[in-house]
């Protein structure tokens, strides 16, 4: 199907663009059970697991990062749909789980990852903040949501998740229901 009239461009972030119902809720529950077998988070002190080299991504994680191509190549930025002929196009996976009050840091990628990332998000909203300079824009990721970051909002804007304030993160003048969030991060190495 056309995904086309999904894809939302933040405008103040170039090259920031979300789809917000990029899974189904029954994508999202097959998607957290096939995480939860891989049995990686079997002990508290784990919250993350990164795979390096498309052979070592699990299957799940290459049906996600075809269908994301899949998007890409049907969306309305022309560096979305050129980057979807990219092979592969995604070698490296992070999965993170964060618990209530958990978040990350303000930060730039890594220059080691090629322009056009990928995060897939799990689980209980947030907001994750892109900084420049003392400006920030706040974009709210839903559950089921993918956002793509190319251009200045991949290696200018710094994004991060604050969650620390209490566990309390506001979105809109509501208090968002902070749970434990996943979120799926697909890179491809230079
Ligand atoms: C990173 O791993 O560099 C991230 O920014 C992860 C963001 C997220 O978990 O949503």
């Amino acid at each position: 199907d056309n995904c086309y009239s999904k894809w939302e461009r933040i405008e103040k972030v170039k090259g920031l663009w979300i789809v917000r119902n990029f899974l189904s809720s029954h994508k999202q529950s097959r998607l957290l059970s096939s995480i939860a077998s891989e049995n990686w988070f079997t002990q508290p002190s784990i919250n993350q697991s990164m795979r390096f080299g498309y052979q070592n991504l699990p299957r799940w994680a290459i049906k996600l990062s075809d269908s994301i191509c899949q998007s890409c190549s049907s969306s309305p930025s022309p560096f979305l749909q050129n980057l979807s002929m990219r092979y592969p196009f995604f070698d490296q996976m992070i999965t993170n789980v964060y618990q209530p009050g958990e978040g990350i840091c303000p930060h730039v990628d890594l220059l080691k990852f090629e322009d056009g990332i990928a995060i897939v998000s799990l689980e209980s909203s947030c907001v994750m903040d892109f900084t420049l300079g003392d400006e920030t824009v706040p974009v709210l990721l839903e559950p089921g949501s993918l956002v793509m970051m190319y251009g200045e909002a991949r290696y200018v804007w710094k994004h991060e998740i604050n969650r620390k304030d209490a566990g309390f993160q506001s979105w809109k003048g509501q208090l968002l229901d902070q749970t434990t969030r996943t979120s799926i991060t697909l890179r491809k190495l230079c």
